[in-house]
């Protein structure tokens, strides 16, 4: 598809239609004939949400598919909205009809995800909201990611739901087993995150893996074990001074040293990325496992896309899910990938900055 507005995420049900999110426009889908129609957003959507607006990176994000959607026709999207004041980041679940030409049953089943209101010192408004949604492929739960939006003591501040990888029921509620610290929002998988925009489950282990792109340097790709840090903090420490109180592009610590995406002098249990991208940030965005026999030697391992680079990138995993190799994709055409999806075909969808949406298969 091309001339797409934006296109942010996508997701596919089990008959092979495909949604998708524009971040200005709403939840869209074509069907299995192929025809395309709006759902839910911006006036001409079949159900129009007046609470929905777009500023910066933020709007209609992410987008997921329910583990019985053949049943209950369940879909979800990461939007913001204006329903609370000041407005905030949720997840909206909707129902879809048989027909795909409309949705109903709106239920907002996580409200209060932090959004960047006003502009700062660091950035415009709507900047890093995070924004995936994935469910686990056995858990039957929703993990929903998170971003710092450059405030200082957010992401350890295990109160409040931004700078988080947050794992909810189909109903919102925290998932049993997230184990998060004693007097934490009990929503919170793990905590400590920057800017996860890609989140991605081992298919041979069912791990999580968040992909977040780095503050000048180190892009990571993480491991994710439940109730724990992964080592961002980018609040002032004792004696220095950060404009609006972010040190995230400058350095947190009274030696000067850049504010390290995973502190493990001040959080030695912090969890270790199993890939920096060379100690580089390129604008890490997307990643999902390829998975199946089609993919060859590929077969397991994570692409993650590198937006700022605009490349593909291919990572084998040892097995306790560190990177033994990076293979960048020679011949596919540069640009912003902001959406990584493996189709019921068996094939690499992938959502694009410049507006379109591809499908990519194995070399044969
Ligand atoms: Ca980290």
């Amino acid at each position: 598809m091309a001339g797409l507005q934006s296109p942010w995420d996508l997701a596919f049900a089990p008959d092979g239609a495909m949604f998708f999110t524009e971040r200005c426009r709403g939840l869209s889908v074509r069907d299995t004939s192929d025809t395309t129609r709006r759902l839910f957003g911006t006036s001409g959507a079949a159900v129009v949400a007046s609470d929905f607006f777009c500023q910066g990176q933020s709007g209609m994000n992410g987008v997921a598919i329910d583990p019985e959607f053949a049943t209950n026709r369940f879909v979800y999207v990461y939007m913001l909205s204006n329903l609370s004041s000041p407005a905030s980041n949720r997840v909206v679940r909707l129902t879809v009809s048989a027909d795909y030409t409309t949705v109903a049953d709106r239920t907002d089943i996580v409200t209060e995800i932090a959004y960047k209101n006003a502009g700062n010192n660091w950035g415009g408004a709507g900047a890093h909201s995070g924004g995936r949604i994935r469910f686990h492929p056995t858990e039957g739960l929703l993990y929903i990611t998170t971003g710092d939006n450059h405030n200082g003591p957010l992401p350890q501040d295990l109160s409040r739901l931004g700078g988080k990888v947050l794992r909810v029921t189909r109903e919102g509620a925290a998932a049993a087993g997230n184990a998060t610290p004693a007097g934490g929002d009990a929503r919170v998988f793990t905590f400590g995150h920057r800017n996860v925009q890609g989140i991605a489950f081992r298919p041979s282990t069912g791990q999580p893996f968040s992909c977040e792109h780095g503050p000048g340097h180190s892009d990571e790709v993480t491991p994710l074990v439940a109730g724990a840090n992964a080592g961002w903090d980018p609040k002032p420490e004792q004696g220095v001074s950060c404009a609006d109180n972010y040190c995230g592009y400058i350095s947190n610590k009274p030696s000067g040293a850049p504010t390290p995406m995973t502190d493990l002098d001040k959080f030695p249990n912090a969890m270790r990325p199993s890939w920096n991208n060379d100690g580089r940030s390129q604008g890490m965005g997307p990643c999902t496992f390829l998975n199946g026999t089609q993919w060859s030697a590929w077969d397991g391992h994570l692409a993650v896309g590198i937006m700022g680079a605009q490349r593909l990138d291919i990572l084998q995993l040892d097995d306790e899910g560190s990177a033994v190799s990076a293979h960048t994709v020679d011949d596919v055409p540069a640009v912003r990938m902001r959406s990584l999806v493996q189709g019921p075909d068996g094939a690499l969808y992938v959502a694009t900055d410049s507006g379109e949406i591809w499908r990519l298969t194995p070399r044969t």
